[in-house]
This record gives structure tokens, C-alpha cells and sequence, in this order.
């Protein structure tokens, strides 16, 4: 099969919509805008019981950019079109687990929201294109959090499983890909919270205990081997792991910087796709464990459950590369934080670094530890375009980077790594996840809407849309 060119999006980043048919707040619903620092790095806030209070009961001038997205469910069928006019083959959409099941726990589910999310499906299934379903994207019913603590419990497994199943009896027939969790490897130690972990203060240090983003982990590791075992028994799609991708190298050629490189990937990256499509825990994290008091408790079958419903392709999110150095290393919440600049490499400015040949080195890395195919499951350039005189966006610095990275792809098939498919971050314009900004946009597709919310949520095409469209063009003629 031809590899696949298209898109990619998240519910909470896209939809807005917060109170279109009862939907239940979830975790993504409660995070507030907080303006950015003036450092490169954003100054989001992870959930406290604080930030739960004021997510209910907001103050005034508080925006929750979740709840507004880019506004695309009053625009969907415009933003169709766009896709559509592309000619992408595959489109990436999450469902918001808070809109079938609002607080996780009814006995029913919300048939208006499986109306309206069964209507998309269908319409870019009109217009050819293939459906990647990703069933979270980091956000879960916040009941589930003050009930349950989130994912540290157990609990939570059943309760994903029962959303699950109802996704596969409702839209089964419109799927092609399915991966249970995105980006499994960033929810727990960035202001994602896709584990839905409470941070406590009194902690100190990152405000978590190491044995409940364990414990949580493993519960998604869990329920991801069951639901790829249900879904394998109902539907006829490729089951997918996701991680992303941060691609590291080591500040010099010091051994001590490649051993702390070594361990940082191993850590963040390989930890979780090594679960997940090679079946079992790395001999690694058992040291990592010991030395950090960590029990993660394995329930009688658990082994075997992960051995058993390895996902079939292993995509990844790739933006830009890192740099790890020993003397630059951290350790916060189990995990090291690497702040190192690459002097190689430009960055944008929320200082991620540009690196196309970064891409051709995951891309093999990945394939080579796994032998199953990979998927380029989020990419673009992050950047704060601007609206000129006549709803022009010239943003020719992102048809560099597609550019750049696109041929990095194909030298990478050219090495033998098979290549399922690309997709586009955010065709349309949608809020940063990490910094809860609209300025930082990766579309080709730009949405007149600023961080606090205030725009027409208007749509205009930027240079780069005529760029992609003429290259899937001439990838669909060229075979
Ligand atoms: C990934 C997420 C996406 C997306 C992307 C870009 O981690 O899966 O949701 O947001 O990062 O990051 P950001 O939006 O923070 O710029």
C-alpha cells in the first residue's frame, strides 16, 4: 500500500463546544490560560485540587482554551472541505471520552454526542479519507479524577473499556487505525496530565508520587493490551502504540553524556513503546525501580495480557530533536528535564529545534528496534504566523520545515524503514497543547482567534496549504 499523507488533531485542541450536549468537564476542560512567561518555556499549570475549584467555578477573565479549541465544531464542515480540497488520504480525530460518558460511570451513553461525532466520521469517510481514531488525547472525565484519583487506579481500566466498546459497536465500520492512548510517554510529567494525577504541593518537588504515575502507567499499559484484544475481536483496523518522539543527542562526545542520553531515551521513550509493541517491561526500568522505589503491582495475567495484544505499528510524534548533558541533568518527577541548545540547530520560539535529519534517525531507530511499521503521527512547525493585509499568511518558514522533513522521510523509506503514513499536525489551526497558546500555530489552515479566546474564528488558507496539497498531489502520482 502506498504510504498515506494527512492530518492530525485532538479533541480538546479543536473541537471548542464545551457544552454541546451535556458533555461532562474533563481534565483538558480544566486547564486555565496563564500568560506566558517571558522565557521560552510556557508557564501552564499542572491540575490541583485548586485548579479543579477554579475550573468549576471560574473568576472573572479566566479562559479555559480547551473549551473553545479553534472552535471546529461549528466549523466542521468548512474544515472537511479544506482536508478534502487537500486530498489528504488519512485524517487523525480523538473522541472526547467526556462526551460519550460524561462522568466516566453512566450507565449509558450519550447518544446525542454519538450523533454528532458519528456524522464527522462519516463525512470524511464520504470524501475518501481513512480515519485514524486516537481514543484519548490526554483528556479524561475529571469525576474519574475525584472519584478514583485517575489513572492510579485500577478502576479505570474497566471503565475505558466500556467507552471503548461502545466507540467499536458505534463506529466501527469507519475506522481504519486505532491507538488507544496518545502520546502514552508525555501524559504524566507535562502539564498534559494524561494520567489525571492531582499534583500535591506538600509533595514538593514535581508534586507526584513516583508509585502513582507507575501505577497509572501501568493501568494504561493495561487497558491498551485489553482494548487492542477487544478491538481485534470486532473491527478489522491496525492497532497503533504512540509516543513522542524527542529524539536525543548527547551534548559532546564525553561517554558520561552518551551514557545520560542512553538513559534519558530509555526513560521517556523506549519505556513505553517497548511495553506496548514489543510486549513486555524493559530489563532497564527494573533497575530504575529499585533505585527509585518504585512497585509497580502486576495483576495475575498481566504479563501474558501485554505479550499477547502488541499493537501492529509504532507512530510517533516527531517536532525536533533534544540535547542531553550530564551536567545539564535534572531529575523532576522520575524524569530528567533536558534544557541543552543544539548549536547545529535554529529554533522556534518556544525554542524547539529544527531538525529533519532528526527525523530520518527516528524513523530508523524506531523501525529497527521493533520491525513493525511506523507512522509519523503528528509533525509541523509551531509558529506565531501573522494575518496580513488581505487575510495572506506568507509562512514560507513552515514550507521550509515540511519540505525539509518530507525529504528526510524519503531518504528514510529509501534506507528500508517501512513508512505507514504522515500526518500533519493541526491542518487546522487548534490550541497548543503544551502551552495552551493559539499564537502557536502549525497549520496550514489559519483560525483568526487569539490566546484569550477573542477573534471570528474566521478560516483563511496559508501558503503552505497549496504547498501540501501540490505534494500529496504529486506523491499520489508518482506511484
Ligand atoms: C503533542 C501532542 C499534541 C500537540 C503537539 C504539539 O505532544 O500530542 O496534542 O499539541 O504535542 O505540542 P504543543 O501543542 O504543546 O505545541
Amino acid at each position: 500500500m502506498r504510504m498515506l499523507w494527512g492530518g492530525a488533531s485532538a479533541s480538546s485542541q479543536y473541537e471548542g463546544g464545551f457544552d454541546l450536549f451535556n458533555k461532562g468537564i474533563d481534565t483538558q476542560d480544566c486547564r486555565r490560560y496563564v500568560k506566558r512567561t517571558d522565557n521560552a518555556t510556557t508557564s501552564t499549570r499542572l491540575l490541583t485540587k485548586a485548579d479543579i475549584e477554579r475550573a468549576k467555578h471560574p473568576l472573572e477573565g479566566d479562559f479555559f482554551p480547551g473549551r473553545k479549541g479553534s472552535e471546529g465544531l461549528s466549523h466542521i464542515d468548512e474544515d472537511i472541505e479544506y482536508l478534502s480540497e487537500l486530498g489528504i488520504d488519512i485524517y487523525r480525530i480523538s473522541i472526547a471520552w467526556s462526551r460519550i460518558f460524561p462522568t466516566g460511570e453512566e450507565e449509558t451513553p450519550n447518544e446525542d454526542a454519538l450523533k454528532m461525532y458519528g456524522d464527522i466520521l462519516k463525512k470524511l469517510k464520504s470524501k475518501g479519507i481513512k480515519i485514524y481514531l486516537s481514543l484519548t488525547h490526554y483528556a479524561l472525565p475529571l469525576a474519574l479524577v475525584e472519584k478514583y484519583g485517575g489513572w492510579k487506579n485500577r478502576k479505570l481500566v474497566d471503565l475505558y473499556l466500556k467507552y471503548a466498546k461502545v466507540i467499536f459497536e458505534k463506529f466501527g465500520e469507519y475506522l481504519d487505525f486505532v491507538v488507544p492512548f496518545n502520546e502514552i510517554n508525555t501524559g504524566f510529567f507535562s502539564p498534559f496530565n494524561g494520567l489525571g494525577l492531582l499534583r500535591d504541593e506538600n509533595l514538593g518537588g514535581s508534586g507526584y508520587d513516583l508509585n502513582d504515575i507507575f501505577a497509572g502507567l501501568h493501568n494504561q499499559f493495561i487497558a491498551s493490551a485489553k482494548v487492542i484484544e477487544l478491538g481485534r475481536k470486532m473491527l478489522n483496523v491496525k492497532f497503533g502504540c504512540m509516543a513522542a518522539c524527542f529524539c536525543y543527542y548527547g551534548y559532546s562526545c564525553n561517554p558520561l553524556d552518551q551514557l545520560k542520553t542512553l538513559q534519558y531515551e530509555q526513560v521517556n521513550q523506549w519505556f513505553f513503546t517497548d511495553v506496548l509493541a514489543a510486549g513486555e517491561y524493559p530489563y532497564y526500568m527494573k533497575k530504575y525501580f529499585r533505585d527509585n522505589n518504585v512497585k509497580v503491582e502486576f495483576l495475575p495475567g498481566d504479563e501474558e495480557l501485554l505479550k499477547n495484544n502488541t499493537a501492529d505499528f509504532v507512530g510517533f510524534s516527531y517536532y525536533q530533536s533534544n540535547v542531553c548533558a550530564s551536567e545539564e541533568m535534572e531529575k523532576t518527577a522520575g524524569n530528567l528535564v533536558v534544557s541543552t541548545k543544539n548549536p547545529y540547530l535554529k529554533a522556534n520560539e518556544w525554542g524547539w529545534q529544527i531538525d529533519p535529519v532528526g527525523m530520518r534517525i527516528s524513523m530508523n531507530k524506531i523501525y529497527d528496534r521493533y520491525k513493525k511499521p511506523v507512522m509519523i503521527t503528528e509533525n509541523s512547525f509551531g509558529y506565531n504566523d501573522v494575518l496580513e493585509e488581505g487575510n495572506i499568511i506568507n509562512d514560507d518558514y513552515r514550507i521550509q520545515y515540511l519540505n525539509d522533513h518530507f525529504e528526510q522521510i524519503k531518504l528514510a523509506i529509501d534506507d528500508g524503514v517501512e513508512c505507514l503514513a504522515y500526518l500533519l499536525w493541526g491542518i487546522v489551526d487548534i490550541v497548543s497543547a503544551g502551552s495552551l497558546e493559539m499564537t502557536k500555530r502549525y497549520g496550514v489552515v489559519y483560525v483568526d482567534a487569539d490566546n484569550l479566546g477573542n477573534g471570528t474564528y474566521k478560516r483563511y488558507k496559508k501558503k503552505s496549504f497549496k504547498f501540501y496539497k501540490d505534494f500529496i498531489e504529486k506523491e499520489k502520482n508518482s506511484v
